[in-house]
């Protein structure tokens, strides 16, 4: 068996590169929680190591849901991509997120490199070639990609489905097994034509992927990673085309392949080598070493739906190429819901980042501390509002800012804001100081196995040991018996907010600034966490500013009706019942009346009893309304009955008819009546 260096390996330098999000939306908590908060949390913490970083993304604005979007808006892909590439780049800025380059595959850094592997793997021999038949729309004059394919699903019969997914079912299909297809183009029905494509053999990596991976990495790669590589694997890999019939993406740099382009799924990873390229141009770097070099560790950090391509794909291509690195590690998480529903771009359920900073402006590490406390590291989790709040108010409220608010206004009360002087120690203190200097290397070790929630909770419980260490001495209490020990007790109190500062920088950086500058201090390093007099006695801090502040109820509240108004415009009407004919329709003796009383039945918390002038009589109709009329509401209304339906006994009374009243979205329901009162007995046809 082959040997790999994975865990032994000695690290000069480290790439970091985070999945390119297509720039055919806005990001949402569910990008930021799944990829881009672990990712940063790690640059950063390298860096406070000390450690050489490169940390890469950019947009990814090649692929066909581009395209889709450019038709929908009626303008073109370019444009897409130019307006979602700087609402991301920005949103990415506001959170803190610290790229060395934030680049876009539309570049012409991008272009030429992608080609150039190509090209590379090309002259190699490395693709298969292979004609088949696939969907071209005559009246377009185009192939059509799977999505630009609708028809019926062939599992779950529904209209609608696409050439690669039904989204009713959730099965995926290929554009051949669609009944009746229709091109999403024109509505034409697409003919099969012949089409010749580049594949990547990866049944032909197969035994390099297995050892590489399944025996490589068994031990270090997250299960939720090595389990999904293995399954591929095991299951046999089959070749992939890397190109495709289209006009919006990498053209194809080969004669005889006009009109295609590189599948985006082959030229969006290189990607990340674009970046460092632009990177080392902007910077006078040199990019190589990040890419070839064997001292390098490269990671990669993506959502699960990503892994096939960071596992398998992607590093096929850089091993066959040659000159590359492969990934050490792909970190990927599993996905975070919202509110118990997945979250959708196209059904808008989602908080956007540059949504949530207008409503919350200066709350970027609030949201950064929710979405690392409920990662979905290891399985989906849920984002929910009250989560936030309570996270908010509960944790960085009430123990991280309250205990630094205690230690800084304490010392200002006391001391005139000067860290006082340490007498000598007592046991607790050396308790305190001790836990203290353990708990750098408890964080290291959780982020160094990308355990990033866990870090955090170790980072709490530093907060957690100085609100104790507060509490259980009660320095406002001792003031006026004992100056001496409440300055010790301050002095202890303000190294431990000092590490907070430090040891916060990955997670809270705005909080961590905030915190460094209260304590007057200038940014230090991993490497002073974890030491007890990193402010020496006599120092001036400045004066408390609160680091948290309460989120309040209505607050969330407002939040969770805007996702309740999401829901409401997303439900579609009930779809049409079975035909009937004009016959079935006219035995229907429907009426307009008029309620001339109304009275609750007892015992029911549903029906109202009402009497109604139907033109032909009066009758007693009971009603289902009573969960959204109160009898005063409908006495006098006009209303539509069905008067000849056969009586029906209904709580120890007989309901002579029926009021037709029509649901709203949101289940209330609304009486049916004319423009304008209108004579009791009115047919209604
Ligand atoms: N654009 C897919 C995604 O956002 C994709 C990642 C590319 S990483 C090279 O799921
Ligand atoms: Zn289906």
């Amino acid at each position: 068996m082959a040997k790999f260096l994975a865990m032994t390996k000695i690290t000069k330098r480290y790439t970091l590169t985070a999945a390119l999000p297509y720039a055919n939306g806005p990001v949402h908590i569910g990008h930021l929680a799944g990829v881009y908060v672990p990712a940063d949390i790690f640059a950063r913490y390298l860096r406070s190591r000390g450690e050489e970083v490169l940390f890469v993304c950019g947009s990814d604005e090649h692929g066909v849901p581009i395209t889709i979007r450019a038709k929908k808006e009626g303008v073109t892909p370019q444009q897409i991509v130019d307006k979602y590439h700087s609402i991301i780049k920005k949103s990415f800025e506001d959170f803190g997120i610290s790229f060395d380059i934030y680049s876009r595959t539309s570049s012409k850094t991008h272009a030429e490199t992608a080609s150039e592997f190509f090209k590379d793997l090309y002259e190699k021999k490395e693709f298969v070639e292979q004609v088949s038949e696939q969907y071209y729309d005559p009246k377009a004059e185009q192939f059509l990609a799977d999505r630009y394919i609708v028809g019926t699903c062939p599992v779950c019969g529904k209209d609608g489905a696409y050439g690669d997914q039904c989204e009713s079912c959730g099965s995926s299909l290929s554009p051949t097994e669609l009944k009746n297809p229709k091109s999403a183009l024109s509505g034409e029905t697409p003919i099969l034509k012949k089409t010749k494509h580049w594949y990547l053999p990866l049944d032909k990596y197969e035994p390099w992927l297995k050892k590489w991976i399944v025996d490589g990495h068994k031990s270090d790669w997250k299960t939720n990673v090595y389990g999904q590589c293995k399954s591929w694997i095991d299951q046999g890999l089959q070749p992939r085309a890397v190109t495709r019939d289209l006009d919006w993406g990498v053209p194809v740099p080969l004669k005889d392949a006009e009109g295609k382009v590189l599948y985006v799924w082959f030229d969006a990873p290189i990607g990340y080598i674009s970046a460092t390229k632009d990177w080392a141009k902007e910077t006078g770097k040199d990019w190589e070493p990040y890419w070839k070099s064997d001292d390098t560790r490269l990671l990669h950090f993506i959502g699960k739906d990503n892994i096939v391509f960071h596992c398998i794909i992607f590093p096929s291509m850089l091993k066959q190429h040659g000159d590359y690195i492969l990934p050490d590690n792909v970190p990927a998480n599993e996905f975070l819901n919202l509110e118990g529903n997945k979250i959708s771009t196209s059904k808008n359920w989602a908080v956007w980042l540059h949504e949530y900073l207008q409503d919350f402006p200066d709350k970027q590490d609030v949201l950064r501390y929710v979405l690392t406390a409920n990662a979905p590291e290891t399985k989906d989790n849920d984002f929910t509002w009250k989560d936030f709040q309570a996270r908010n108010n509960n944790e960085l409220v009430a123990i991280l800012g309250n205990f630094v608010n205690r230690a800084v206004v304490l010392t200002h009360k006391y001391f005139e804001g000067k860290v006082p002087s340490r007498g000598e120690l007592n046991g607790f203190d050396t308790e305190i100081i001790g836990q203290l200097v353990t708990m750098p290397e408890k964080i290291a070790d959780s982020l160094d196995k990308y355990r990033f929630r866990e870090a955090l909770g170790y980072y709490m419980d530093v907060a957690r040991l100085g609100n104790k260490y507060l509490a259980d001495t009660e320095p406002w209490k001792l003031i006026k018996e004992d100056e001496a020990r409440v300055g010790t007790i301050l002095n202890i109190a303000l190294q431990v907010a000092a590490n907070l500062a430090i040891l916060g920088e990955p997670f809270l950086p705005q909080t961590s600034l905030k915190l460094f500058d209260m304590l007057g201090m200038d940014k230090l390093n991993w490497e002073s966490a974890g030491k007890d007099e990193l402010l020496e006695e006599g120092k001036q801090i400045n004066k408390a500013e609160l680091l948290f502040v309460k989120i309040e109820d209505k607050e969330v509240e407002d939040q969770i009706n805007k996702l309740e108004a999401t829901k409401l415009a997303n439900l579609e009407a009930a779809p049409q019942k079975d035909e009937i004919t004009y016959d079935d329709f006219v035995k229907l003796d429907i009426r307009i009346g008029k309620v001339i009383s109304a009275e609750k039945v007892k015992k029911s918390k549903k029906l109202l009893k009402l009497k109604v002038d139907t033109g032909v009589d009066t009758r007693t109709i009971l009603s289902g309304i009573a969960q959204y009329f109160e009898p005063e509401d409908v006495i006098g209304k006009q209303v539509t009955v069905l008067i000849n339906l056969a009586p029906r006994p209904m709580m120890g009374e007989i309901s002579e008819g029926m009021i037709l009243m029509s649901e709203d979205a949101d289940g209330s329901l609304q009486l049916i009546a004319p423009d304008k009162e209108i004579k009791p007995g009115s047919v209604v046809s």
